[in-house]
């Protein structure tokens, strides 16, 4: 056996809650990761057979059994993630319809998977009924998006035609928009049900007063996700203060959809 602190999976997680951190984004032990393994991720390095411990789960994680996540620990700092990664970070495995995960890899000074696992687990569920390929869900507190949430309206359609304004680049990296849930109590089975109905039609939702998730297919694409979004939201806050000479029109952004190929969220460029 291999060690799995040297297995590809384990490295760019770690690069990419560093990187978190570098951003702001997960300040404390705020934040979350969740990335489905497939069997070949770990195989050689971490026996299977051997279940460290059994954690429950607290419901049932809608998801197969045998599925298996590298996610980060509840209390984890992202900012330590680096400094020693199998204390920070875990393998788990589904297992009696999701009710209890199988410890197989990490989470060495007896700690556990993140608070939020059920938002984690549902979405990951919702994002693979509509996209075979997802296999990250990410969660992180960037202080643009956050902040927005303050003073803009929370309505789905005006907070992503604010986002899609701010840059060129926004409409065709998130075309589906971004979905939006109004403040609720966090770390809740109720705000991973419905953060995983708002995971069916797009691959970031914002938490009013809290932060964000995204999904997507590789960490780097859910990372970029996060990231565009970001920008756009702190240049919305450069300048909602200000008075505009212009923006991005409705038909600015109905023309970068159609050279680049990508169709808009419907109803939003009416
Ligand atoms: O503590 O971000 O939402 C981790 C969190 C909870
Ligand atoms: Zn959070």
């Amino acid at each position: 056996m291999k060690d799995f602190l040297s297995a590809p999976r384990l490295a760019e997680l770690v690069r990419i809650c560093t990187e978190m951190y570098a951003h702001g984004w997960d300040e404390r032990n705020g934040g979350n990761v969740s990335v489905l393994l497939d069997g070949a991720d770990i195989d050689g390095y971490i026996d299977t057979k051997n279940v460290l411990r059994e954690l429950p789960t607290g419901f049932s994680a809608p998801l197969p059994e045998g599925s298996l996540f590298l996610v980060t620990g509840t209390g984890k700092y992202f900012r330590n993630v680096r400094y020693d990664p199998a204390d920070s970070l875990g393998v788990v495995r589904l297992t009696d319809g999701g009710k209890t995960a199988q410890l197989l890899w990490g989470f060495t000074g007896g700690g556990t998977f993140t608070s939020e696992f059920p938002a984690h687990m549902m979405s990951h569920a919702a994002r693979l009924s509509v996209d075979a390929e997802n296999r990250v869900v990410l969660h992180c507190h960037p202080d643009g998006l956050l902040a927005m949430t303050y003073v803009h309206d929370l309505d789905e359609r005006a907070f992503t035609r604010t986002l899609w304004q701010m840059e060129t680049e926004c409409v065709m990296v998130f075309p589906e928009g971004v979905n939006v849930l109004p403040w609720m109590l966090c770390g809740t089975n109720e705000i991973g049900e419905a953060t995983a109905e708002k995971m069916k039609t797009a691959r970031l939702v914002v938490w009013a007063q809290h932060g964000i998730y995204g999904a997507g297919r590789s960490l780097d694409e859910t990372f970029g996700l996060i990231e565009t979004a970001e920008k756009a939201a702190g240049i919305f806050l450069k300048i909602a203060h200000l008075p505009w000479k212009q923006t991005l029109k409705t038909e600015d952004l109905r023309r970068i959809a159609a050279h680049y190929g990508v169709t808009p969220r419907a109803g939003y460029l009416d």
